[in-house]
């Protein structure tokens, strides 16, 4: 594979992998806005980062189980209703390296920052496949269709140089509610490189894995899609499954995320002034859940304050058309004395009053994705 043509980073970030190029943040960076800008947003790929420069040549074929094949140019998606949609985008590996540490996983480390919030502007999924003779609300077409498959441009080895693909059903797809966006802009700018020029897919409060970005074909397909990233990755396995006895055909492919929430004003093991401190993070759920509470506990667990949490949007001009920014993290704070030496802790409770699991050990999985376990920083005072 060639890596000669990679775009620029922010020197910040920090590296997990070269290449396919995988980094992300420092935690203190998620916590700085509401919006995390691109610069700062975790970049998660399987291969180099493709190439599109003829803009007006560019089209995402429409095949599959309808009536005709069509061509979709840029000219016909900008002419579709547009949409900003505020979403948060995660990495089923983000918090991996903590996974790995109870027992070894397989995958790229990730710390707490494959995470990012995004204003996400483009046209939604229903609309374009409206535009084709699919009608909104659709469970199934008329030829048996009924998932909804996203091709990339990209190649990746984990596909035999294959491109990068996944599918989600079509009800889904369909459904206008469901936020399903072709976007082609991130946070009023036109989507970078790294993020899926010219156009990706966003599939909110879905793991990131179904965001295909640089989106070539979009398959109408009676089952859901055969590749790699559905069927052999990304799937939640118990603790017993190890890799002499893994039958991947057992599980679904991995779609919603679950609660999940983080400490980002602090790290293993810092050094406070005696006092007071504000203890900062984010929380989010998967499936359009919102926050209902954060839990801070800074004695391990024992005793535990409630935080107050905030969204705002980071970009005035921008507003979401959602209406309330139901795929979006939430950002927590609370004041806390802390004594001598601290276990801080956080976890979160969406609104279906899911919780995110005491220990690691009991959600730990050969391919370390989901760690949503409680997170916890270790603290000291000066001497
Ligand atoms: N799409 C393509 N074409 N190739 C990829 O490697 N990685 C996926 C998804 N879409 C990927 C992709 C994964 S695993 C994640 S978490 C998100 O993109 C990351 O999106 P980002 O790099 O914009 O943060
Ligand atoms: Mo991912």
């Amino acid at each position: 594979s060639d890596y000669s043509q990679e775009p620029p980073r922010h020197p910040s970030l920090l590296i997990n992998s070269k290449e396919p190029f995988n980094a992300e943040p420092h935690r203190s960076a998620l916590i700085s806005s509401y919006i995390t800008p691109a610069d700062f947003f975790y970049k998660r790929n399987h291969g180099p980062i493709p190439i599109v420069d003829d803009i007006e040549r560019y089209s995402v074929s429409v095949t599959g189980l309808i009536e005709n094949r069509k061509e979709l140019y840029m000219k016909d998606i900008w002419k579709l209703p547009k949409y900003n949609v505020t979403a948060t985008l995660q990495c089923a590996g983000n918090r991996r390296t903590a996974m790995s540490k109870t027992r070894k996983v397989k995958g790229v480390g990730w710390d707490i920052s494959a995470i990012g919030n995004a204003i996400w502007g483009g046209a939604k999924l229903a609309d374009v496949l409206a535009l084709i003779g699919i009608p909104k609300s659709s469970r199934i077409t008329p030829s048996g269709g009924k998932h909804v498959e996203f091709v990339s441009i990209d190649k990746c080895k984990e596909e035999n140089g294959g491109p990068y693909k996944a599918s989600i059903p079509l009800s889904q797809a369909t459904n206008p509610e469901a936020d399903v966006l072709l976007a082609y802009e991130m946070n009023g700018e036109p989507l970078n490189r790294d993020h899926g020029y010219p156009l990706r897919v966003i599939v909110p409060g879905v793991i990131g894995a179904r965001s295909v970005k640089w989106l070539d074909s979009i398959n109408i397909l009676a089952e859901e899609c055969q590749g790699f990233f559905m069927q052999r990755d990304y799937k939640m396995f118990p603790p017993s499954v190890n890799w002499d006895n893994i039958n991947w055909s057992t599980r679904r492919p991995q779609m919603d995320f679950p609660v999940q929430s983080a400490i980002c004003s602090l790290e293993d093991v810092n050094v406070v002034k005696p006092g007071k401190i504000t203890i900062k993070g984010y929380a989010v759920s998967g499936g359009g859940r919102g926050i209902e509470r954060v839990d801070l506990s800074i004695d391990g667990g024992k005793t535990w304050m409630e935080a107050s949490k905030f969204q705002k949007a980071g970009f005035p001009y921008i507003s979401d058309d959602s209406g309330s920014d139901k795929w979006a993290w939430v950002l927590f704070e609370v004041e806390a004395d802390i004594p001598w030496i601290a276990e801080i802790v956080a976890k979160a409770v969406d609104t279906a009053a899911n919780v995110q699991p005491e220990d690691v050990v009991v959600i730990w999985n050969l391919r370390g994705i989901l760690n949503t376990s409680w997170h916890r920083v270790h603290v000291r005072q000066y001497d």
